[in-house]
């Protein structure tokens, strides 16, 4: 098939995504850590904390990211459990951008550890995306002291796959000339946007594989999977013509929960808001974003949905603010003798300066100063 029958955008993408970075960066910064099971992110004591991360080392334990700090406790009782720097992760993530920027401007940041690089045209005339690659994995080598994989491609899709492929300290290529193969082989669950639900499904229709996908006409996948059916056909045939977006933006960030039976007291409806609080807030970092306006959605047994918001003086992003936002949003939306069926939370209006503050705004500015982390 040529480029044109197909209508095919060939581009030079570069994905880097830093191996086991909040772990990376606390090995890297404690000697004493390297090659030990650690594991970032919230205390396996007490109700809700939950693993950002952990080292490879620890992952050895099945410890995986999102998993409940008690369960990675039990599954590894000896790991070494620490609270995330913030900070420090978003310095490094600073310096890896001014890296990419020695070759291309046209970078797309998926999250602190992760980019897009658009390297058709590179600033330094090298011309191949695969050195280029090279050259920016040991740039964070010898800068940082720290390893990245690299998945290099003609779009983002496959570069992505690819950087995951040989993780950690990975490099792949996969050119044209070998796409098609590449796709035949995956995994449907490895497809873009393709959840555990859509997986489930298409197993359950015999469709294992790209090979198999590819078996089925345009119009038939649409006809069983919808809009997202015609992003499948091509996808499986390797074209996916999304450019490089280096000023995507993100409005808002949210978490939300529908809940098996109808919560009735306040008791249950704060527990629930303290664990889509913390969602809330892993999303919010995964993105480095800060929000000032914190929205809070309930929806009734009736279906009723009402929702309430709270502007705050600072953009926040931590989990225990969004949390005790939310609670008061909930208690003032009357809750008497009240069914509720869901809960979601977003927070929007990113890191924008406040120009401007309502009267009513912000109320109690003392516990919102006080900077406080997961
Ligand atoms: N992160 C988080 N909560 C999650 C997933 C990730 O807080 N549910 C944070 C911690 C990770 C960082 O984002 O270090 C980057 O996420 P990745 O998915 O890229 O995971 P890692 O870089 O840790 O490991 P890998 O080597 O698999 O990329
Ligand atoms: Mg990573």
């Amino acid at each position: 098939m040529t480029q044109q029958e197909h209508n095919i955008v060939y581009r030079k993408i570069i994905h880097i995504d830093m191996d086991a970075f909040y772990a990376s960066v606390e090995q890297r910064d404690n000697p004493e850590l390297k090659g030990k099971p650690i594991v970032v992110g919230g205390p396996p004591q007490g109700r809700g904390g939950v693993v950002a991360t952990a080292s490879y080392e620890a992952r050895k334990y099945g410890i995986r990211s999102a998993m409940p700090s008690k369960k990675a406790l039990e599954l590894c009782p000896h790991a070494i459990f620490l609270y995330p720097r913030f900070a420090v992760y978003k310095e490094v993530s600073q310096k890896i951008r001014e890296i990419f920027h020695r070759y291309t401007d046209l970078i797309e940041p998926l999250s602190l550890d992760e980019a897009y690089l658009d390297v058709t045209k590179d600033k330094q005339g090298i011309g191949s995306a695969l050195e280029i690659a090279k050259q920016i994995k040991q740039a964070i080598k010898d800068e940082l002291q720290l390893t990245a994989s690299a998945g290099v491609s003609v779009n983002k899709f496959v570069a992505k796959i690819a950087s995951d492929l040989n993780k950690p300290d990975g490099l792949a290529f996969i050119g044209p000339s070998s796409i098609e193969r590449f796709m035949e082989q995956l995994p449907v669950e490895k497809f873009f946007g393709v959840g555990k639900v859509t997986a489930d499904k298409m197993k359950r229709q015999g469709l294992f594989t790209g090979a198999d996908l590819k078996q089925l006409e345009e119009a038939e996948l649409t006809r069983r999977f919808g809009k997202s059916g015609a992003f499948y056909y091509q996808i499986v045939r390797g074209i996916d013509n999304r450019a490089v977006q280096p000023h995507r933006e993100t409005k808002s960030a949210g978490a939300e929960d529908t809940f098996p039976y109808d919560l009735t007291t306040q008791e249950e409806m704060d527990a629930e808001l303290d664990k889509i609080a913390l969602i809330v807030h892993e999303r919010l970092k995964k993105h480095q974003l800060k929000g000032r306006t914190i929205t809070l959605k309930i929806k009734y047994h009736d279906f009723r949905l009402i929702t309430r918001s709270q502007s705050l003086p600072h953009a926040v992003d931590d989990a225990e603010t969004i949390a005790a936002v939310s609670k008061e949003l909930l208690a003032g939306s009357g809750l008497e003798q009240v069914k509720v069926r869901l809960l979601g939370i977003t927070l929007s209006n990113f890191n924008e300066p406040v120009l401007k503050q309502k009267p009513g705004d912000a109320t109690q500015l003392s516990l919102f100063d006080q900077g406080t982390q997961l």
